[in-house]
């Protein structure tokens, strides 16, 4: 059976799927929506309205990381996730992190127009890196390539297509990659080499074009407005 995947180029999320199906050599087939001009039938298909959805025969399923723990489950090889469940639990909490902390700093320091505000949304992003740069990558990697060593997992996916995108925050904000994030910098750079990263890698320049309206605050749609709002 082949997988539909609904995507959008410009979603980070729908990349962190799409390299999940990937890295596990699924088949897919990949329906590109237009995020500023959605179908009807996408309606049908997305009960939030947002990329990335699956559907597998019967099954449908959206959320990103939910999506992911599905085909994790459902196809089980090669893991993408650790085998201890301590492993397991510390994988989902820098998942749920990257959700919940990391990508509403990227976007809060996008959509943010007041200086006072944007100053303070650039430090909660550069902490961010800070953390997870000791607590979590510079820890839990013991030396390996991935953060949790030598074995690729969710974890490096889910951040990945965030680390893609850093060319946004350098050219809008001016903010450099953090110098003390050596070990997140490596990761990043190794990441980047990956046959599943580079087949759908974008350049820093359609970024550029796509996220000029996060950044001066003129995007519309669903998720700019749940960022706007929280
Ligand atoms: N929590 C969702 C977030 C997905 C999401 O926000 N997707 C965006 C594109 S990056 C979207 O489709 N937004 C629709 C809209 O803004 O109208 C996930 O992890 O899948």
């Amino acid at each position: 059976m082949v997988v539909e995947l609904y995507s959008a180029r410009v979603c980070p999320y729908a990349q962190r799927t799409q390299l999940t199906l990937l890295e596990k050599n699924i088949s897919y087939n990949l329906t590109e929506i237009d995020l500023q001009n959605k179908p009807d039938w996408f309606l049908n298909i997305s009960p939030y309205q947002k990329v990335p959805v699956i559907s597998n025969g019967r099954d449908r399923v959206w959320e990103s990381s939910i999506i992911n723990e599905y085909l994790e489950e459902l196809f089980p090889e090669p893991s993408l996730m650790p085998k201890e469940p301590i492993k397991r639990a510390i994988a989902r909490i820098w998942i749920d992190f990257a959700n919940t902390k990391f990508n509403m700093a990227f976007y809060k320091v996008l959509l943010t127009q007041d200086p006072e505000q944007q100053a303070k949304w650039k430090q909660t992003l550069i902490d961010h890196l800070l953390f997870m740069e000791t607590e979590g990558i510079g820890k839990l990697s013991q030396g390996g390539l991935y953060w949790f060593g030598d074995d690729l997992t969710l974890v490096d996916l889910t951040f990945y297509p965030w680390f893609e995108r850093w060319s946004v925050i350098e050219h809008y904000r001016g903010l450099a990659f953090p110098k003390q994030c050596n070990t997140l910098k490596k990761w990043s750079e190794t990441m980047a080499q990956r046959e599943s990263v580079k087949s759908i890698a974008n350049e820093p320049n359609f970024y550029l074009k796509t996220y000029e309206k996060y950044a001066d605050n003129t995007a519309t749609g669903i998720t700019t407005q749940e960022m706007r709002d929280s």
